[in-house]
């Protein structure tokens, strides 16, 4: 049977691996349905129609149990289609946005809500139009404070030029399909090698063992990529992401039958912990966490404890800012100068530039400062991190230091009473 390039496998085969409870999708797609949520007027191709319950029908059949919904580039930054997939799915799904310079904050909390937990960059040029750096500057800027992660789409002759920038972001980072190598180079090739001194220096650095089907130059089933997932899910193994990629766009050569890729995952994760921690441990950390949702301080009562999680880093933002300019001799003339007419040139609240104005440090906690950012502050006033904790316990350096030197604050009655009562 000739089957449609355009179209996703119609009738994939039940595969024989079983995925373990739990395991997740962390690279698939839903494509419209085109009259509901048209197509990007500057989409470089027309897919033909993949919605949600398909998505769905696929993920039960393979026996999976959650999706991560990734924006296809055929949608721009339109991201009605994937949006509705997430709040049909409810938690069984989360979204990774395309999103424009200008997002507002709004649209950046509607998307949170829905599910999306990233951002994609795409660096494709069959797929995007080239995009000066500046644009990507702008988007980090707002989503990095939300706690959200960078997915990142290239192909390994670009990497030189990117990984500059690549190392440089700021939050975490997840590259699709394994940073698409030429697997006829073989593992031990320097372009290969140059992606993993990557993921070597930087362990923010996730990566998807995915697209085999696109990588691969034998065809099914997929010999030739075997030993560069191998080698990524044996070397990192707790950064590492599996997804199908349905329903396979821009696919050349077949139609991938979902059933036969979920077989190759057994090749590339040979044992019952590597596909747990690559199908479910990996994608719920990253994509289900409690840190990523409002409202959550599991350590709210313990004595002292202040958690910065995401919400605390985004509130916190400019506040720790401000902390970071002063990382630069005239930044810190300049406020030491007039700290108020300084501090004016950031986006603070009034309580979080009080607090700065009045050196209260664990007010600027409580506010989303973080020590190792108002630690700056505290350089700046010629206070060492010994100083600035002692004057945040309320006792003096020199006693701050002999507790440190003996071992630590004590547990005994700073343990967060819902654990101490679990007994
Ligand atoms: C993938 C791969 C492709 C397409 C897109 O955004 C997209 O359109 O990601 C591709 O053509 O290689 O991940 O689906």
């Amino acid at each position: 049977m000739q089957l449609d390039l355009n179209r996703y496998h119609p009738a994939p085969r039940r595969p024989g691996f079983v995925a373990p409870a739990g395991a997740v999708d962390a690279h698939c797609h839903v494509f419209g349905p085109g009259d509901v949520f048209p197509y990007s007027a500057t989409r470089k191709y027309t897919p033909g129609d993949a919605p949600k319950e398909a998505l769905f029908a696929l993920r039960d059949h393979l026996g999976f149990e959650r999706n991560v919904i990734v924006q296809a580039s055929c949608h721009g930054t339109e991201n009605a289609a994937m949006v509705d997939a997430l709040l049909a799915a409810g938690d069984r799904a989360r979204g990774i946005a395309v999103v424009p310079a200008g997002v507002t904050d709004d649209a950046l909390a509607m998307l949170q809500a829905a599910g999306v937990r990233g951002v994609r960059f795409n660096f494709l040029r069959r797929l995007v139009d080239a995009t000066p750096r500046a644009h990507y500057e702008r988007i980090l800027e707002k989503i990095v404070p939300l706690g959200w992660h960078v997915v990142i789409y290239f192909e390994a002759p670009e990497l030189p030029e990117l990984a500059p920038f690549i190392a440089a972001l700021p939050t975490t980072v997840v590259i699709d399909h394994m940073g698409r190598p030429d697997v006829d180079l073989g593992i031990e090739h320097a372009q290969w090698r140059r992606f993993l001194d990557l993921m070597d220096a930087h362990p923010n650095i996730w990566v998807k063992v995915s697209g085999a089907e696109r990588l691969s130059k034998t065809g099914s089933p997929y010999d030739d990529v075997v030993p560069f997932g191998r080698e990524l899910v044996e070397h990192y193994s707790d950064r590492v992401l599996w997804g199908t990629d349905w329903p396979h766009p821009n696919m050349e050569t077949h139609v991938p039958d979902d059933g036969l890729l979920v077989d190759f995952i057994p090749r590339i994760a040979t044992t019952a912990a590597l596909q747990r921690k690559l199908l479910v441990d990996n994608p719920m950390r990253l994509y289900w966490a409690r840190s990523a949702m409002p409202d959550s301080d599991p350590f709210d009562d313990i004595p002292g404890t202040t958690l910065f999680d995401a919400q605390r880093s985004r509130q916190g933002y400019h506040l720790n800012m401000f902390c970071m300019s002063l990382m630069s001799a005239l930044n810190r003339a300049a406020f030491k100068a007039d700290e108020r007419a300084y501090l004016e040139t950031f986006p603070m609240t009034l309580e979080q530039r009080d607090a700065v104005l009045a050196r209260h440090w664990n007010r600027m906690l409580e506010l989303g400062g973080n020590i190792y950012y108002t630690s700056k502050l505290g350089a700046t006033d010629g206070l060492s991190f010994q100083h600035l904790a002692a004057k945040m316990t309320g006792s003096t350096q020199e006693d701050y230091a002999r507790m440190m030197l003996a071992g630590g604050r004590s547990v005994e009655g700073n343990r967060s009473k819902r654990v101490e009562n679990r007994g």
